[in-house]
């Protein structure tokens, strides 16, 4: 029978059905003889996304008309991960789609594993790039994302017999049903050539090769709300022009196609290898390649939204808020002074009171290694124009500083924006965020402090009030409604409410009941199908079988020698050779866990690497023993990522944010796990110390050396004054005496060694911390027997998270940072 091509918009299951029969067969991307799984999930994604163009197209519409002042966040990275779920969430259409597909013969719990990750990003960062863009558009804010269109995202990880092995991850092996090329947006953008000097005196850009961006657009609708915003990510491509006919015909295959090969390397994979020469210079031009089409697409829709009308350039920072995300966009700044002196004929002055205005940064980290750094020699190559007005930042600042501040003359060759060091001449990324933007914020309180305090404290005294705080946060939708709706339905059902989706604060509610039995009886089965659910996960990608019944100890995260997983496993084996020590009944006595660590090493990253195969030797001896197998199992989870936590989290009890005090800026795993009732395990650190603030300290279990005392721990280090406690020496040794197998851990052990330097000489404090955290573990395998007062303590996690939603992250955004206002969609 042929499918009606029932409206977009159908509310009846049966209409919604004929709607994806419909897609199925008349966008048809397979041939017509299955309807299988994967036939349904695009048809299904399909017709979704039909539902979404409507209201999508009148918020652009909307939009255009009142011409409100409009953030954009640019990004190199975003972290989607899947769109049905949450679209049809977000839709409030779960009902109505489940059944349509049921008449079909599918579930769409079945479909929405059909889906791959949208994993343009590489961790906390791009997740939250994304979290917000779920807020902004909920929160019915003129607010879009700018990002690249990676061809290949994140790599796929699999773990092998030698550790992490890493492949091409491929989002668009098919196609993507969320993404829609606007083939009338396309900007150039140019690499390379000179600078010529015009009889007027003023500078142009010339020669060099020019590439074309191309714009493909992703819905992103808000919850139970009209306005559907835009992620913008941009492709870059060649023309017809720049093939050269003549030299293919002439056999010269390659050469002939040489920029169209050019352009394909430009999107072809987040953070491209930056270890050689060339791989550095395609990362500056992915950087300046967003930088570019954003600005220049931004400029022509100030212009397009008051068509006809002639605007002063001095409004521009009044519709326009423009936010870096790190530095990794940093080059907005000067291409927006270049667009507005040399493309619009604007002076200096002018030019930089308008980009000033306009653009603000945020920082992620005061790791010293990612605070990048560009050769000037490379950016002069690359970037002929853009370095002259970097230099001339530069210089205006020096002046400044000068003539306004001599008492900080001694201190200008740090805060200046070029490094003149004769070696290797650079550009300070960062220095040039602060200088240009007007407002810098840090992502939690703690982190903020630091940077005012110690890595931007110079650059404070000249601009007390450009520095904020801007508290990471999480969308409630993805991390608590939709992935675990059992225990949704419960916080609903005791808040009689579920406007606690939109106004997390609510959540506090439940503390009144955190008490009771018949509150608690279904917490506690809730969170048990949770764990249940990622049993059969774990199962399923590892083929090793864990016992709900074990207390779920999770730690997910990028591996990093800061977030301290060697931490984590020296723990696991402690806790291993104990078990081995104890007589069967004393075992009995114990706390049965199921440790769990997942977490993408940076392919060139040696011992982040080393540390994932430990996990995965430890688990492998460990889960076969079989005397204690039945009281630890330790699994490495593979290939972490969106999806994947969205399984993990709902299911976890414990989990583990134990960063060297002071180094993780904030951390947004640890919200995700705190909301959805887990306990943390943590040191004082990045949010942490916020999160500890609102669950209450009796329902945070704490460890490890604060931030202050950081620094004088290691001096002591280097003074050789640290005695390592003996069960630290005692886990360590067990791996060295290969009790888990022959690979080679002393590289790896011996960064733990030592009196001093970075890597060496334990910087991360491992061996400080090792005893207060073998400490804090016996007082969580102690307060798991208690279970009345444990499902309290999770029912107060959950009850004290209201505070990380990132809803109140963006509202705070939108109003101390942007000065944006809801445009909401009538
Ligand atoms: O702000 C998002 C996220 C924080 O939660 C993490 O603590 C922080 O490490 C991360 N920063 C980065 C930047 N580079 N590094 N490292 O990813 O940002």
């Amino acid at each position: 029978k042929i499918p009606v091509a029932a409206h977009p918009l159908a509310e009846d299951p049966t209409d919604i059905a004929s709607n994806i029969k419909y897609h199925s067969q008349y966008s048809p991307h397979f041939s017509p003889i299955k309807f299988e799984p994967e036939q349904a999930y695009y048809a299904a994604a399909e017709s979704v996304r039909d539902r979404l163009i409507q209201q999508w197209n009148e918020t652009y519409l909307h939009y255009h008309k009142v011409d409100p002042k409009q953030t954009y966040y640019l990004s190199m990275e975003f972290l989607q991960g899947r769109a049905l779920t949450n679209a049809i969430g977000n839709l409030d259409i779960q009902d109505a789609y489940s059944s349509a597909l049921n008449k079909l013969g599918h579930e769409l719990e079945e479909i929405t594993e059909q889906e791959k990750d949208m994993a343009l990003g590489n961790g906390g960062l791009g997740r939250l790039a994304s979290c917000f863009l779920d807020s902004m558009a909920t929160l019915n804010l003129p607010a879009w994302g700018y990002g690249l269109r990676y061809r290949y995202g994140l790599f796929k990880q699999s773990i092998s017999k030698s550790g992490q092995e890493e492949m091409a991850e491929d989002w668009l092996e098919k196609f993507s049903p969320w993404e829609v090329v606007r083939h009338d947006v396309v900007f150039p953008v140019r690499f390379f050539g000179r600078v010529e000097v015009l009889p007027t005196g003023s500078r142009k850009w010339v020669d060099g090769e020019v590439l074309q961006a191309l714009a493909y657009d992703i819905p992103i609708p808000g919850y139970k709300t009209k306005n559907t915003n835009s992620l913008r990510l941009w492709e870059a491509k060649a023309s017809a022009q720049d093939f050269n006919l003549f030299q293919f015909n002439d056999g010269q295959y390659q050469s002939a196609a040489e920029l169209h090969a050019r352009a394909q390397q430009i999107c072809a994979v987040l953070y491209p290898g930056d270890a050689t020469e060339e791989g550095k210079l395609l990362r500056l031009k992915q950087q300046f390649f967003l930088c570019s089409a954003s600005l220049q697409d931004i400029i022509s829709r100030f212009k397009e939204r008051k068509e006809g009308t002639k605007r002063e350039w001095s409004e521009f920072p009044t519709k326009v808020a423009v936010q870096l995300n790190d530095t990794h966009p940093t080059l907005a700044i000067p291409e927006l002074m270049r667009l507005l002196m040399d493309e619009e004929g604007l002076g200096w002055d002018e030019a930089w009171d308008v980009t000033s205005r306009s653009i603000a940064y945020t920082n992620h980290t005061v790791l010293p290694e990612a605070l990048e750094k560009w050769s000037q020699v490379v950016m002069s190559k690359l970037l002929p124009r853009h370095m002259e007005i970097i230099e001339e930042i530069d210089k205006r600042f020096i002046a400044m500083i000068k003539s306004t501040r001599p008492d900080l003359e001694n201190k200008i060759s740090d805060m200046r924006i070029l490094d003149h060091n004769p070696n290797k001449p650079v550009v300070r990324m960062a220095n040039l965020c602060v200088v240009s933007g007007h407002t810098v914020n840090g992502v939690a309180q703690l982190h903020s402090d630091i940077l005012k305090a110690e890595l931007f404290a110079d650059y404070v005294s000249i601009w007390p009030n450009k520095f904020q705080n801007k508290t990471n946060g999480i969308t409630p939708r993805r991390w608590l409604r939709f992935c675990s709706p059992e225990l949704s339905q419960i916080i609903t059902k005791w808040l009689k409410t579920d406007k606690w989706v939109t106004n997390l604060d609510l959540l506090v509610g439940l503390r009144e009941f955190a008490d009771n039995p018949e509150l608690q009886a279904e917490w506690e089965s809730a969170k048990m199908a949770n764990k249940q659910r990622l049993a059969q996960y774990i199962l399923k990608v590892t083929g090793e079988t864990i016992d709900p019944n074990t207390l779920f100890d999770i730690q997910v995260k990028r591996i990093h020698e800061y977030k301290r997983q060697l931490l984590n496993i020296l723990g696991a084996v402690y806790r291993y050779k104990k078990l081995k020590e104890m007589s069967p009944e004393e075992r009995k006595a114990t706390t049965p866990r199921t440790i769990m660590i997942g977490g993408k090493a940076f392919a060139t990253y040696t011992n982040a690497k080393r540390i994932v195969k430990l996990v995965d030797d430890v688990g492998a001896v460990v889960n076969t023993d079989p005397e204690v197998n039945e009281y630890l199992k330790v699994v490495f989870v593979p290939n972490y990522n969106v999806s994947v936590a969205e399984v993990l989290i709902p299911g976890s009890e414990v989990s583990q944010h134990i960063s060297t005090a002071g180094m993780e800026a904030s951390g947004t795993s640890n919200m995700k796990f705190a909301l959805n009732g887990c306990l943390i395990i943590g040191t004082l650190d990045g949010a942490n110390v916020e999160i500890r603030e609102e669950v209450g300290e009796d329902n945070f279990f704490l460890f490890g050396a604060t931030a202050d005392q950081v620094p004088k721990l290691r001096k002591d280090r280097e003074n050789g004054l640290f005695k390592p406690d003996p069960r630290y020496e005692e886990a360590k040794e067990l791996i060295r005496s290969k009790a888990f197998g022959n690979y080679d851990y002393n590289p790896l052990l011996d960064s733990l060694e030592g009196n001093s330097g970075y890597g060496r000489g334990d910087y991360f404090l491992v061996g400080h911390d090792f005893p207060t955290y073998i400490d804090i573990q016996a007082k969580v395998d102690e307060a798991y027997k208690d279970r009345k007062r444990w499902i309290k303590m999770s029912i107060l996690s959950t009850a004290g998270s209201g505070k990380f939603s990132s809803d109140r992250t963006i509202s705070q955004y939108a109003k101390e940072i942007w000065k944006i206002e809801a445009c909401p969609v009538p």
